[in-house]
């Protein structure tokens, strides 16, 4: 007893000097980095950038902070902040960042699922770009959505998975398989699949489109809404007929919780032995506030070749699906048991997804699928691992794009192009 106690206060004490030891580097690299920036461009930057002490820190974190699972105390936070409005100051900050050994993170209107854009294991600053906003919107199309609810609808979500990529250019039938309350069974969960389209054009052209080739669905006029295509985001975001137009321009966040996210592709049938399966999974408590937004390709998707742009996922491919688990709880336990059912999911759906390697979509960022060393460079080999399954053939091409734009690896992140040597 009295040893461990003996042990364990040394420990303490190691701890302790290790860490102010740290924190007065950091302090003197914080210090430093600030006198660059302002050195550099003193009148333009000081009103742009937040440190650990301004009372807005915390809230210009948090503002476009989307997981909650990294909202934590313990989450490394960014010695600075920066807020750019012009591309000098960008400069600015990138060069300071460098001279000084910190990292950067580069935040803008989206999110990184895993939180790449706001957190760092080594320290760092967030370039956000919160300030650059200037959009045009120039678009007067008009689009019927399409809103059909089903239940234990197996046979469909089956027939659908070889209509959906074959439909008319201008119909993306998209299917949205959830783990909800049952309305029948109360206290039991159920699935519900729910196939949600955008159609652009009127209710009278799409109905004799879908009538041919997916009639099953049994689609009627009352199942449409015409509507105008900004309508249409806010359709999307679930605040048509509730909310004006301008509550697009609210900048402010809406329940933030935590969730981990994965994805596939899609390129045959799942059976529909394998889709009953996934629906006992679902089935599970675990599941709970479980959201499968499975989303076709086909269409203008198959015309661009592999090579054309990075995202390689083309002609060949059904669907894509994006996994996404969603919880309120705080804390770690809850978020490891959590990943871990996600991580039992993903192994059930192995057999049924693309192979060789199993491919995924760089915006449902998941590190699970594999990792560059936090410390130091990765070899194009261990990058690759991730890499494949990202960008399939265009890795190679993307790691000599960096190796000319970024030599010496300064940009790194969990899932950076590697540079080659
Ligand atoms: C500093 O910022 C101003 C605009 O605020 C810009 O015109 C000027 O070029 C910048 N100077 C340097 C050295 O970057
Ligand atoms: C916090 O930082 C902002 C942006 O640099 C600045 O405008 C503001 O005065 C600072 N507030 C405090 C209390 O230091
Ligand atoms: C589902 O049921 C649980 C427990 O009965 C409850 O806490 C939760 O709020 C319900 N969710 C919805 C969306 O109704
Ligand atoms: C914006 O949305 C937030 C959160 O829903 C709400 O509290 C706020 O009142 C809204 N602001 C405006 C100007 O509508
Ligand atoms: C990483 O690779 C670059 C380019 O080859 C090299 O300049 C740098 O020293 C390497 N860094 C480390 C920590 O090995
Ligand atoms: C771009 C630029 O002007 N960089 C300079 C910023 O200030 C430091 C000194 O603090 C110089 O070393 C940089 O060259
Ligand atoms: C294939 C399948 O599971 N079909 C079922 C869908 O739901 C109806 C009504 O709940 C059942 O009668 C079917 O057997």
């Amino acid at each position: 007893m009295k040893r461990a106690g003996v042990s364990s206060h040394l420990i303490a004490i190691i701890y302790a000097l290790l860490f102010s030891f740290n924190a007065s580097a950091f302090d003197d690299t914080h210090k430093n980095f600030l006198q660059c920036l302002y050195h550099n461009n003193s009148t333009s930057l000081s009103k742009l950038v937040y440190t650990k002490t301004n009372s807005s820190y915390s809230s210009i974190l948090q503002f476009s902070l989307q997981n909650l699972r990294f909202s934590y105390n313990n989450t490394p936070k960014p010695l600075v902040i920066v807020t750019p409005l012009q591309p000098s100051q960008v400069q600015a900050t990138v060069i300071c960042s460098q001279l000084h050994g910190l990292q950067i993170r580069i935040r803008s209107g989206g999110h990184d699922y895993e939180g790449l854009s706001y957190v760092s294991q080594l320290p760092f600053v967030i370039i956000d770009f919160i300030n650059y906003r200037k959009i045009q919107v120039d678009v007067e199309n008009r689009a019927a959505w399409v809103q059909v609810g089903a239940t234990n609808a197996t046979k469909l979500v089956h027939k659908w998975q070889s209509v959906a990529s074959k439909l008319d250019n201008n119909l993306v039938l998209g299917l949205l398989l959830q783990t909800v309350n049952s309305s029948i069974n109360k206290g039991e969960l159920t699935v519900q699949a729910l196939f949600n389209g955008l159609f652009l054009g009127g209710v009278d052209k799409l109905l004799p489109l879908v009538q041919e080739s997916f009639p099953e669905l049994g689609l009627a006029k009352e199942d449409c809404t015409e509507m105008s295509w900004i309508e249409s985001t806010l359709y999307s975001s679930g605040s048509y007929g509730q909310q004006p137009l301008e509550v697009l321009l609210n900048r402010s966040q809406v329940n933030t919780d935590s969730f981990k996210a994965k994805s596939d592709i899609i390129t045959d049938p799942i059976p529909e032995s394998g889709l009953e399966g996934l629906w006992r999974l679902m089935f599970e408590d675990e599941a709970k506030d479980l959201e499968l937004v499975i989303f076709p390709f086909g269409g203008r998707m198959s015309e661009i070749p592999e090579s054309e742009i990075p995202f390689p996922h083309r002609a060949g491919v059904l669907y894509q699906i994006q996994y996404s688990l969603h919880w309120q709880q705080k804390g770690e336990e809850v978020a490891q048991r959590r990943i871990n059912w996600m991580r039992k999911l993903y192994s059930y759906m192995e057999p049924f997804v693309s192979k060789s390697p199993r491919k995924a979509y760089i915006n449902y960022r998941d590190l699970d699928i594999g990792v560059n060393n936090i410390h130091g460079n990765t070899s194009y080999e261990q990058a690759s691992i991730w890499g494949h399954k990202y960008f399939n053939n265009n890795f190679k091409r993307l790691a000599y794009v960096k190796t000319k734009v970024d030599p010496l690896n300064f940009f790194r992140f969990e899932q950076s192009i590697p540079t080659l040597v």
